[in-house]
């Protein structure tokens, strides 16, 4: 996902590019302003943080574009273009070290296990919304 500063930056082609040339395929995309319920929903495992409701004002604050993003081991794939969870911390090259300098304001979101990755497409995604797509350029990005 990218957050509503990635959003506002103008980021946001930067970004999905990143993802497209890293050989990753997009299943699903569509901007979205998340409603409170859904982010608090999105972020449960963070309800007794401190940072819990203005990571909510942040994350609802604007719109976001959620993607479904596909490819082999696209998890540890795509959390490893993202970077760090502190920008400042983030290594330059990854998304948050090229374009973040704070925490709370950090430009993307990424699941970080399948089963993480499950429950959030369905917060943001009806079936129907979710492409099965063959792509020629895949013989090029796999070895078979
Ligand atoms: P992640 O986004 O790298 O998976 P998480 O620990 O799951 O990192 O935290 C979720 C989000 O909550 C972060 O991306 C960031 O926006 C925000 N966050 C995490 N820790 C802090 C903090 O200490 N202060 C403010 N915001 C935080
Ligand atoms: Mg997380």
């Amino acid at each position: 996902m990218v957050k509503p500063d990635g959003v506002q930056r103008g980021l946001v082609g930067e970004i999905i590019s990143r993802l497209e040339k890293k050989g990753l395929k997009i299943i699903a995309i569509k901007m979205l302003k998340i409603p409170k319920e859904v982010a608090e929903e999105h972020y449960r495992e963070h309800k007794a943080k401190p940072f819990f409701s203005s990571l909510i004002s942040y994350i609802t604050s604007g719109p976001v574009i959620s993607m479904v993003i596909e490819g082999k081991n696209a998890i540890k794939v795509v959390r490893k273009l993202v970077g760090a969870t502190n920008p400042a911390e983030a290594e330059p090259g990854t998304i948050r070290g090229d374009f973040g300098l704070d925490l709370g304001k950090n430009v993307v979101h990424a699941s970080d296990s399948l089963v993480s990755a499950e429950r959030e497409i369905k917060l943001f995604f009806k079936d129907e919304e979710i492409f099965d797509y063959e792509r020629d350029i895949d013989a090029w990005v796999y070895e078979r």
